[in-house]
């Protein structure tokens, strides 16, 4: 009977959770990838995802779901589709549902302050991943776990400092620079800022190197078409593209094939992520420099939030294990990459 009863109650916890999320979040909400909740007694966690912008994205979504599967762990996931303050909805029904934790990928690093205040004095516990967050209380959240971006920076300064280290000599005379683009990310996004910051920190102590154009695709594929339409017609004597997501590259990529150009020949081209489709680039050319940020998340997010479930401390910084992959190295060592 005690049992009959429970599971009644459970019910109508999942239907106060589904009501909770439409009036949040809108009737769209079941539109949106709210998952099946399943009657069991794994932890509740509450997942707002930034959207479905780049293959990085859908795949890291993806890891954090089937680890949540495979844990037992109940996943509320929510798609912000791209907006932030669908996230801050997405957060403040997780609150009202009482989850056991939250986890979030902040689309930009302003703007948390007031609903984690919400969400601390609701007693939940808040893991940011893959993109970092600037709040005037650290102790707003409980840690974070994603990728280190001015590493990523640094490492695509490093390359194009390498690759053109003996350059001068080649130089004809009235060619003083080598011309740089930049495909920006997100504009206020903590990834895109690290990238750039991380780049020009390398570059800063070489005068030789400008960066001559730098603009923000948000990690679309599409933009990065538009932008290289745009700097091809502005600029002809560009040496390298560096873009901050191989999404914008692939589309710089296409634009610069349409024009009769030779990415990775004509123009050096480094880009991060390391989704298959840049690194089937490197391999043929069209693409010198692959840099890793690891989507694979999942497994670790879940075993995180569990532990904050538990009521215990996590690391406060958690970067994961990222590659580079350089032209000159064996490229039949990659595995294929899942994304
Ligand atoms: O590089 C890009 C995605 O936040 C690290 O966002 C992530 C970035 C990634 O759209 O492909």
């Amino acid at each position: 009977m005690f049992h009959k009863i429970k599971q009644i109650s459970k019910q109508f916890h999942i239907l106060i959770l589904i009501i909770i999320i439409c009036c949040f979040v809108g009737c769209g909400a079941q539109k949106k990838n709210v998952s099946q909740i399943e009657e069991d007694d794994g932890i509740i966690v509450g997942f707002s995802q930034i959207g479905a912008e780049s293959a990085w994205r859908t795949y890291n979504t993806r890891s954090v779901q089937e680890a949540a599967a495979e844990r037992g762990v109940q996943l509320v996931y929510d798609n912000a589709e791209q907006k932030q303050e669908n996230q801050i909805k997405a957060l403040r029904s997780f609150i009202a549902y009482q989850v056991d934790v939250i986890v979030f990928v902040p689309i930009v690093t302003d703007g948390w302050d007031n609903v984690l205040q919400e969400a601390r004095d609701a007693g939940i516990p808040v893991l940011v991943t893959d993109r970092k967050i600037d709040v005037e209380d650290q102790s707003l959240y409980a840690g974070f776990i994603g990728t280190d971006s001015l590493k990523e920076g640094r490492n695509a300064g490093l390359f194009v400092l390498d690759t053109f280290k003996n350059e001068r000599e080649h130089f004809d005379n009235d060619k003083e620079y080598i011309n740089i683009v930049e495909l920006f990310g997100t504009e206020g996004s903590s990834v895109a800022l690290g990238r750039a910051e991380g780049f020009r920190d390398v570059l800063e102590t070489h005068p030789e190197f400008r960066i001559i154009y730098s603009k923000s695709g948000d990690f679309l594929r599409s933009k990065g078409y538009e932008l290289a339409v745009e700097f091809l017609e502005m600029h002809e004597d560009i040496d390298v593209i560096f873009s901050h997501n191989d999404g914008m590259t692939l589309g710089a990529i296409e634009a610069m094939e349409e024009r009769g150009l030779h990415p990775g020949t004509d123009i050096v081209i480094v880009t991060i992520d390391a989704q298959q489709e840049a690194i089937d680039a490197l391999r043929e050319g069209k693409v010198n420099c692959v840099i890793e940020c690891n989507p694979k998340t999942g497994s670790e997010i879940i075993k995180l939030a569990e532990k904050l479930a538990a009521g215990e401390n996590i690391p406060r910084i958690q970067y994961v294990h990222e590659e580079v992959f350089y032209e000159t190295d064996d490229l039949s060592l990659i595995e294929p990459r899942g994304y």
